[in-house]
């Protein structure tokens, strides 16, 4: 087992590493699908790893937000005095920010079939629904017992257990009826029934649901090895990206093969994702994160660090990452979006 101790040396001894140095570097390209050029430098692009690197990602996720806020912020409200509390309690979680990396991911996906950013909203605000829901709960004292999310005190501190489980579940069936209702007509129903069907299995016992139960179960078990790891974080963690690309590919009309390959690239871009958090558990601050740092460390968990070495968890997500853009080659520039965020996913600071 690695103590606390062993860690934060591992953790010093590495902190000249690109890895966790690099930052999000975005500089403008101008393409016409995208309009998030900042300003009036245009890089020519040799090839498309040029240009996904050169994308202003952060433009796209600032060009894209305020639809999202207003369509989040209008799920959590009701005119009907007395939800007031739980309407409250759900709005202080959803609105508390985040990076709102499973919309954008949504957003793109079906930007890159022809759909556009109004047929995405309703998924994808239901998926941060569901994330925030599973943050929420995630941090319940008979969880992984949290007081700190998103730079804030956490839900069931603020408004008590009661009131945090009840806003998590409302969440949660409300992200269905959001993308039901709020879906324009224009996006043929069967596409919808696709996505409600995607929403439900990611929460469920081969999804998130099913991810949680057995990383509890692992908690504090020796023996604990890679493979379980692995299975753990494609379904607690992965799933949920997997959801939001492969739900984002179905509004805007890709067909059942382009879906299973971005599936794919969901599913390596995910366990990446995880890789990074546990990572970033022991090398970033409490501060850095707006979630308690060394976490894992306290509560004895497997992690990629603990099981593969700090460095080689640092190769074992950077591989993911290539091997994930390798599979977007057929797509061209279409995927250049969704190719920054994958970037992104493993230089992000918290
Ligand atoms: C959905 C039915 C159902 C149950 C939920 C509690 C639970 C079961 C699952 C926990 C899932 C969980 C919290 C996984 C961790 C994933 C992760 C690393 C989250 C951090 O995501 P960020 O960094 O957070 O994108 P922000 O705050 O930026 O959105």
């Amino acid at each position: 087992m690695w103590t606390k101790a062993a860690l934060l040396t591992l953790f010093l001894a590495s902190t000249a590493s690109a890895f966790v140095n690099s930052k999000l570097s975005v500089k403008p390209f101008l393409s016409p699908a995208f309009s998030a050029v900042k300003d009036d430098e245009v890089i020519i692009a040799e090839d498309i790893e040029e240009k996904d690197k050169a994308f202003d990602l952060v433009g796209y996720f600032k060009s894209n937000l305020p639809a999202l806020e207003k369509a989040m912020l209008a799920a959590t409200k009701s005119d009907i005095p007395q939800t007031d509390n739980i309407c409250k309690s759900m709005e202080y979680s959803l609105m508390a920010g985040g990076k709102r990396l499973r919309p954008m991911l949504c957003i793109a996906a079906c930007e890159m079939f022809g759909g556009s950013l109004g047929d995405a909203v309703p998924t994808a605000i239901a998926l941060e629904m569901i994330h925030t829901m599973s943050l929420i709960h995630d941090d319940l004292p008979m969880m992984d017992d949290d007081d700190l999310r998103r730079g804030k005190p956490t839900n069931h501190v603020v408004f008590g257990e009661q009131v945090a489980i009840l806003a998590g579940d409302a969440m949660l069936a409300g992200s269905f009826e959001v993308v039901a209702k709020n879906t324009p007509k224009s996006v043929p129903a069967k596409r919808v029934i696709q996505v409600i069907t995607i929403l439900g299995k990611t929460m469920g016992p081969v999804g998130l649901a099913g991810g949680q139960a057995m990383d509890l179960e692992c908690e504090g078990k020796e023996g604990v090895s890679v493979e379980d790891l692995t299975w753990i974080h494609t379904h607690k963690t992965a799933a949920l990206l997997e959801a939001s690309i492969c739900a984002g590919a179905t509004l805007g009309g890709a067909t059942e093969d382009e879906v299973e390959t971005l599936r794919k690239f969901a599913i390596d871009i995910g366990l990446a994702f995880q890789i990074a958090d546990d990572i970033l558990d022991i090398t970033a601050t409490t501060e850095e994160l707006g979630k308690t740092a060394a976490k894992d460390l306290e509560a004895d968990k497997a992690t990629y660090p603990k099981l593969l070495g700090l460095e080689e968890s640092k190769i074992e997500a950077q591989r993911l990452i290539d091997e994930a853009k390798t599979l977007m080659k057929p797509f061209g520039d279409r995927a250049i979006p969704l190719l920054a965020m994958a970037d992104f996913i493993v230089n992000r600071k918290n």
